[in-house]
């Protein structure tokens, strides 16, 4: 094997060896943030799939949660506090706030 046709095979490999981390990468499960503030939640993330994180921070001056209708989670944050949850099926999840029934949110899971 010349040495010109050895360095393209090293190319080649190369190549692919690029290709299999960035489709590993674009798989690993991603964190969404929303900021809950001034009594409601922030826009609700876009490209959420399954296995990811969906985590709100409650900067408000007053208690809220994160209350899954399907009752998949509740989760309850202080002021100040954050809470999270990983998200375990697709669909949509109408999400509420337990103590203001007129925060409201609606989480797409692909
Ligand atoms: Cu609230």
């Amino acid at each position: 094997m010349s040495a010109r046709r050895g360095f393209i095979r090293l190319l080649v490999a190369a190549g692919w060896l690029t290709v299999a981390a960035v489709s590993s990468a674009a798989a690993a499960p991603k964190v969404h943030t929303i900021v809950v503030a001034d009594m409601a939640y922030g826009p609700a993330p876009a490209d959420v799939h399954v296995g990811d994180t969906v985590r709100w921070v409650n900067n408000d001056m007053f208690r809220h949660t994160a209350t899954a209708r399907d009752g998949s989670f509740d989760l309850d944050m202080k002021p100040k506090a954050s809470a999270e949850t990983v998200v375990k099926k697709a669909g949509t999840i109408n999400v509420y706030c337990r103590f203001h029934p007129g925060m409201k949110q609606t989480l797409t899971v692909k």
